[in-house]
């Protein structure tokens, strides 16, 4: 179930606008034959001085644009078929997710499953799924956390 916080709604889209800007070329074209929905992160709640912010569902079929958050707010990722959460160095999709080199193994690949950072740091964060092909598909999220 979808509970819309309009307050959240509003402030993402200042930082959506301009993740859009940054993007790196996933615009899908009019052309295109594939449909992709842009997700956006929502915030749901609010802990220890963060908010927890939701990806949900983490699925493909999906792209999700890039979120800027305050420090020591946390990442939710929820997801109901198979799909993972990894910690990758960059925006580009490892050929393999293999553990190591900035790739960082947080929930292996499960049938359904739920994943919340820690409070994060300042810094730039990219998640994917390591599902193959799921990465490349648009199932990568960069979160910078100011
Ligand atoms: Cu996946």
């Amino acid at each position: 179930m979808k509970t819309w916080c309009v307050t959240a709604v509003l402030l993402l889209c200042v930082g959506i606008s301009v993740g859009r800007q940054l993007q790196q070329g996933s615009t899908p074209s009019s052309g295109g034959n594939t449909a992709t929905a842009q997700a956006t992160a929502t915030a749901t709640a609010s802990v220890g001085g963060g908010q927890i912010y939701a990806i949900d569902p983490w699925s493909l079929g999906k792209s999700y644009a890039p979120l800027t958050v305050a420090a020591s707010s946390r990442i939710r990722f929820n997801w109901n078929s198979r799909h993972g959460v990894y910690r990758i160095p960059s925006g580009s999709c490892p050929s393999s997710f293999s553990p190591g080199n900035g790739i960082i193994a947080l929930a292996p690949a499960s049938n359904g499953g739920s994943f919340t950072t820690p409070p994060l740091s300042p810094g730039v964060y990219w998640y994917a799924c390591p599902v193959p092909t799921h990465c490349p598909s648009g199932m990568i999220f960069k979160v910078t956390v100011v």
